[in-house]
Formats: C-alpha cells, structure tokens, sequence
C-alpha cells in the first residue's frame, strides 16, 4: 500500500468522515486516521480553519469542508471520474446526496430521531415520509446514470467514490 503524509482529522465516528476514510482504502493509499471525541471538539476548533471537522493536513496545506476534501482525495486516487463528462456525473450525485441530508437528515430528523436533544415532532411521520421519497429519487436517479449507460458502473469500468457518500 502506497504512504502518504494525509492526516485525516475527524470525530470518533462515520458521518462526514467516513467518505474519506473508504476512499483511502479503496485507492490503496495509507494515510493517518485521527479521531477526536465530540466533547474534545472545543478545545481544538481554534485550530482548525473553520473550527469544524473533518480537516485533511496534506503535503499542499490543509483542507477543511467534507465533500471538498472526498473531491481531493478521490481525485487523487483516480476515482472521481477520467474525464470532465465523468467528473461532472461524479459532483452531481455528492451534491444530490448532501443535499438531502441538508435538508432532511440533520435539520428534520437526528435531532429528534438520533440523538434526541428534542422531542419527536407532532407531523414526524410526514417528516419521514418526505425523506423517503426524497432518497428514493435520489436513488433511483443515481442508478439510472449507470443504466443509460448500460453498464454496471456509474462512472467508468469499475467502482468509484460515489458510492462512500451513502454511507
Ligand atoms: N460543511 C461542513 C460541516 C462540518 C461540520 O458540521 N462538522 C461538525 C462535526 S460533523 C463539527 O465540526 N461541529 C462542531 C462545530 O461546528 O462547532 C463539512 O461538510 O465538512
């Protein structure tokens, strides 16, 4: 497995880093896993460029903002796509993806549903409801991509990144 010097920061746990962490594996690079606690975070967001997780220290400088770091690695590990057309379909699907927890997952539904800190809302079902049909088309969209191609892959001949990012 090839080393490089990539330090990847991030919480004790999938979410924004998880991404990243299979696109090391996937690419067959090395690289350091640093985890913090969620109860650490404040005592070193200071450092970090917009005091939030995940950061990725590089041999270039240090990049900060989930989806901008997965673009950086998947690029560098040729998994992003081999040409404009491929690298474009590969943005359209992390931008789909987050959109949906932006609008669904974090502000609607883990604050209630994960973690708790706030009551389960009087219209929930309709809540999850929405979601669903939201994933749904953004799934079945993502496997038509392949399908119009008529190929097993999204992009190329072989898995890419874009899968991580369900995850
Ligand atoms: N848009 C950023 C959001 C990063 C983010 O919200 N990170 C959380 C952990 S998942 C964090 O650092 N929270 C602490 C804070 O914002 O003070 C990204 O995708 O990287």
């Amino acid at each position: 497995m090839a080393a490089s010097q990539d330090k990847l920061l991030y919480l004790n746990a999938k979410a924004r880093g998880e991404a990243i962490r299979m696109l090391y594996a996937l690419g067959g690079e090395k690289y350091e896993d640093k985890r913090v606690d969620f109860q650490d975070l404040p005592q070193i967001k200071g450092d970090l460029p917009l005091g939030q997780v995940p950061t990725l220290e590089t041999k270039h400088g240090v990049l900060t903002q989930s989806n901008s770091i997965a673009r950086y690695v998947a690029k560098k590990l040729g998994l992003a796509g081999k040409e404009l057309w491929e690298e474009a379909l590969h943005d359209v699907v992390i931008e789909a993806v987050q959109a949906c927890i932006d609008a669904y997952a974090v502000p609607n539904i883990y604050a209630w549903k994960v973690f708790k800190f706030i009551p389960t809302p009087e219209n929930s079902e309709q809540i999850l409801e929405d979601a669903k049909n939201k994933w749904i088309k953004v799934l079945n969209y993502i496997e038509s991509i392949a399908e119009k191609r008529g190929k097993k892959y999204i992009i190329g001949d072989s898995v890419c990144g874009i899968p991580f990012h369900l995850f």
